[in-house]
């Protein structure tokens, strides 16, 4: 008899990525696509389509669909053993929507494995395209939401964050004024990550409690939908929206398209998916007081497991935990992350990481005092939503320009004294950081933040933790409905592999950023006030 195996896949900004794992979390197989790359039909630049406006951003909801075939098409080419997965979860970059037109549940139920999904579902969207995490166009509609509720802090008390224009609510409630007759021709809404369930199941699947916190819409404690928030939003919302369910849940069985198409077992069962930062934080296994974790993709995030909710009315988030369905999540975003970098890479290290790294050894830790802020997009942490740079020395002047290699360290330790300041400011205090994403393979950047925080970095030995943490929750779900009760992620996670100690603080270092930290905060006060 073959072992069992449990898989994960990720839906994120830029790419689609699988992770299988087995009974005792060896990770048996990987494989990622890239939206812009292998899917070039859709004309996006790193996964997603910019609006005119400077603000709007969307992704084809069919670019998702499409992707998902040839994944599953290039692991069957690979020779993956699609008979063994005994459950199958997924990873979505949060809060995304989807907008199922009237009659999309049947084509659903209907799928024919002889097809592919994207010729069958070309049709089953009332919103062609899905409006993502990285849009800021909805200020409008959060005010509108913050007067009608109470303000900001009668809005984070109730939902966990206060109005932000890229949860989802304040997205859908766009939608349903400048998209009327596709808002009204929408049967279900789905999250990115609820989406990828409806993949699998055929048929609309619930939104998890962790996930559905970034919408604006649910009452962070109850973990169910606030009428108040939802009436709020748009006419006839409650009935797009279905059930919340606990990230742990089984939401069904694996479609026969799969089955026929792929060579799943029809035994397969669904498990939630859930937002990619509550997938990582599965992945990472973050429990202890003091664990943080620091997930640098496409978003750059700072994140921690918490037992009390404090939402803040000026930032961050709480979300409810995935694996801890008494627990909370607490998290700041930041949308300039790797593209940002990519950009500074792209301008002054004519695009190479190891120029990049080479300019990191050559300057002094510290930069001589020298501070950035860079936003290529509109930014969330601090909330600006303005493009733009800024450049101080030493004496807090105000310059047009540093040299090329001061550039590179000032985007990457800007970043970094942003996140002790801002997670400090929500109560995100770290004695360990647990670094994950893309640019976490960059050990310049991983020393930065070890010497920025004053603590150890650890990583682990993929970067992709969101697609293994949906693995992990893949086969707690289903431990979960085997033994009919909740099972304890910590027992799930006994055979997890440690992580590896990638950078260790050097404190002359520290004191230097301790310092810069004051400076970095009073300038950010500045750079904001400005951009207003
Ligand atoms: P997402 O999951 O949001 O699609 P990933 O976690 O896969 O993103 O991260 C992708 C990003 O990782 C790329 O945009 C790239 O800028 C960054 N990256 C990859 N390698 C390096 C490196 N050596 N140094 C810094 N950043 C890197
Ligand atoms: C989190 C957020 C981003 C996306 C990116 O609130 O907006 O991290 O999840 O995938």
């Amino acid at each position: 008899m073959s072992s069992p195996l449990f898989l994960g896949l990720d839906s994120s900004t830029q790419s689609l990525k699988a992770t299988a794992v087995d009974a005792e979390l060896n990770v048996v197989f990987e494989l990622a696509l890239n939206f812009e790359k292998d899917l070039p039909q859709f004309n996006t630049t790193a996964g997603v389509h910019h609006g005119e406006d400077g603000l709007t951003v969307t992704s084809p909801t069919l670019l998702w669909v499409a992707a998902m075939d040839l994944l599953l098409g290039r692991m069957k080419e690979a020779g993956f053993e699609f008979g063994r997965v005994k459950a199958i979860s997924g990873s979505g970059q949060q809060h995304g929507s989807v907008y199922w037109k009237k009659g999309a549940s049947g084509i659903l139920r209907n799928l024919a494995p002889a097809e592919s999904l994207e010729s069958q579902l070309a049709d089953a969207f009332a919103i062609a395209d899905s409006p993502i995490w990285m849009d800021s166009s909805t200020s409008a509609q959060c005010k509108a939401l913050e007067e009608k509720l109470g303000g900001p802090q009668a809005v984070a008390d109730l939902t966990g964050s206060r109005a932000y224009e890229r949860f989802t609510g304040n997205q859908i409630a766009k939608v349903a004024v400048e998209k009327k007759e596709g808002y009204e021709n929408t049967e279900r809404i789905s999250l990115v990550s609820s989406f990828v369930a409806c993949l699998f199941t055929g048929a609309y699947a619930g939104i998890d409690y962790s996930d559905g916190a970034g919408m604006n819409l649910m009452d962070i404690r109850s973990k169910t939908w606030a009428p108040v928030a939802v009436e709020a939003t748009a006419p006839g919302l409650a009935d797009k929206l279905g059930e919340v369910v606990p990230s742990h849940a089984d939401v069904g069985g694996i479609h026969n398209y799969h089955v026929e198409r792929y060579g799943f077992d029809p035994s397969c069962r669904v498990i939630a998916c859930s937002g990619d930062n509550p997938c990582s934080l599965a992945g990472l296994g973050l429990r202890r007081a003091g664990e943080i974790a620091i997930s640098l993709g496409t978003s750059d995030t700072v994140f921690a497991a918490l037992s009390e909710p404090k939402p803040s009315a000026s930032e961050g988030h709480i979300f409810a935990n995935p694996i801890d369905p008494d627990g909370y999540m607490a998290l700041v975003c930041y949308k300039n992350g790797s593209m940002t970098r990519e950009d500074i890479r792209n301008r002054a290290a004519d695009g190479s990481w190891e120029k990049f790294d080479a300019a990191m050894a050559s300057t002094p830790k510290g930069n001589e005092g020298r501070i950035g802020f860079y936003r290529k997009e509109p930014e969330i942490t601090p909330p600006i939503l303005s493009t733009g740079e800024n450049r101080f020395d030493a004496h807090d002047a105000a310059v047009d320009s540093f040299p090329p290699e001061a550039e590179i360290r000032a985007v990457v330790e800007g970043q970094f004294l942003s996140m002790r300041l801002h997670g400090g400011n929500i109560g995100i205090e770290a004695q360990q950081i647990l670094a994950t994403g893309g640019a976490s393979a960059n050990k310049a950047i991983l020393q930065v933040i070890a010497d920025v925080f004053g603590v150890e970095v650890y990583t682990a030995a993929r970067p992709n933790s969101a697609s293994l943490g949906a693995a992990y929750r893949a086969l707690h779900g289903w431990r979960c409905v085997d033994e009919g009760k909740f099972v304890s992620f910590a027992e799930i996670m006994e055979s997890a592999p440690s992580f590896i100690l990638a950078a260790s603080p050097d404190m002359e270092a520290h004191e230097v950023y301790n310092s810069m930290l004051k400076r970095y905060a009073a300038l950010e006060v500045k750079v904001m006030a400005a951009a207003k």
